[in-house]
């Protein structure tokens, strides 16, 4: 598992002996924190790669394939995000294009590992100075205890966990999605990442299963991300009146490089067996 000095490669290994793996250059930083392990590998063609716990969160050179979807979807499709919330995402990517949207007033950011925040920040950069936006506020707590605890709400709230399996499964729970839409706004829209579309089905549809308990209305989509076992899942949970399936185009930020708002439709494709799956009750 993990990283082969011999082979100069890092490679994830998910169920079943599927393998996602990149050349690497050297080692920058290894350390096991308070919740996990910290790697972070300097590879040949992608720049920078952070791992927690053997999984690739990022590539430093096509994280916006995952950033960009995770936010700007739910961020246009809500008609007015002013006060967003974020579990998770210490690497600052997700802030960073949550921070893009000027009708955001406030966005606050709940990350259990304050060492992820740290070495992002000095080793990665990524957040290309969201967390000192005047708008940022950054909590190192659970989030899971936020949610019970807060008495803000919100418009959007983005989980950016790790994966459904391991210590991010209370993130993905009834009784969380229960917390979370209590504190949405009337308006109000929740995304999480979901997995691997063909390596953690079960999981997706686990998730999916409990959201629309929850949730007026949830939607599925994918989008392969650089760096994952693509395609990678994502779900919506809506709460009142909000079409996640229309975006407001011109409120899209400029220079999007992976999600296209102009055809945003294209976002729910998914595996006919897998939605087959997905809509049996
Ligand atoms: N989001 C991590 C998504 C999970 C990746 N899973 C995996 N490789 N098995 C957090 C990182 C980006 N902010």
């Amino acid at each position: 598992m993990g990283y082969s000095e011999e082979e100069r490669a890092f490679i994830e290994w998910y169920p079943r002996g599927y393998g996602v793996g990149f050349k690497v250059k050297e080692r920058l930083f290894e350390t096991q924190t308070k919740y996990q392990r910290l790697e972070l590998y300097q590879t040949e063609g992608f720049g920078k790669l952070l791992v927690l716990d053997g999984t690739v969160q990022l590539v430093e050179i096509g994280e916006e394939s995952y950033h960009e979807v995770l936010v700007h979807p739910v961020m246009l499709a809500h008609p007015n995000p002013r006060r967003v919330l974020i579990i998770g995402g210490g690497d600052g990517g997700t802030l960073r294009e949550v921070l893009r949207h000027e009708s955001v007033e406030k966005a606050t950011m709940v990350e259990i590992d304050e060492m992820v925040v740290e070495v992002s920040r000095i080793y990665l950069g990524i957040d290309r100075g969201a967390f000192d936006d005047p708008r940022a506020e950054l909590i190192i707590g659970d989030g899971v205890e936020y949610l019970k605890e807060t008495e803000e709400s919100f418009d959007v709230i983005i989980v950016d966990s790790t994966d459904p399996v391991g210590p991010a499964k209370l993130l993905f729970s009834e009784e969380f999605y229960r917390s979370a839409y209590e504190r949405l706004n009337e308006k109000g829209l929740y995304i999480t990442q979901a997995g691997s579309v063909y390596l953690f089905t079960n999981e997706l549809i686990d998730a999916y299963k409990a959201m629309k308990k929850v949730f007026d209305r949830v939607y599925y989509f994918s989008f392969p991300v650089i760096g994952y076992a693509s395609p990678w899942s994502f779900l919506v949970g809506v709460k009142g009146d909000v079409d996640f399936r229309k975006v407001d185009v011109s409120r899209a930020p400029e220079k999007l490089y992976y999600y296209d708002p102009e055809r945003h439709e294209t976002l729910f494709q998914m595996p006919r067996y897998v939605r087959e799956l997905l809509e049996k009750e």
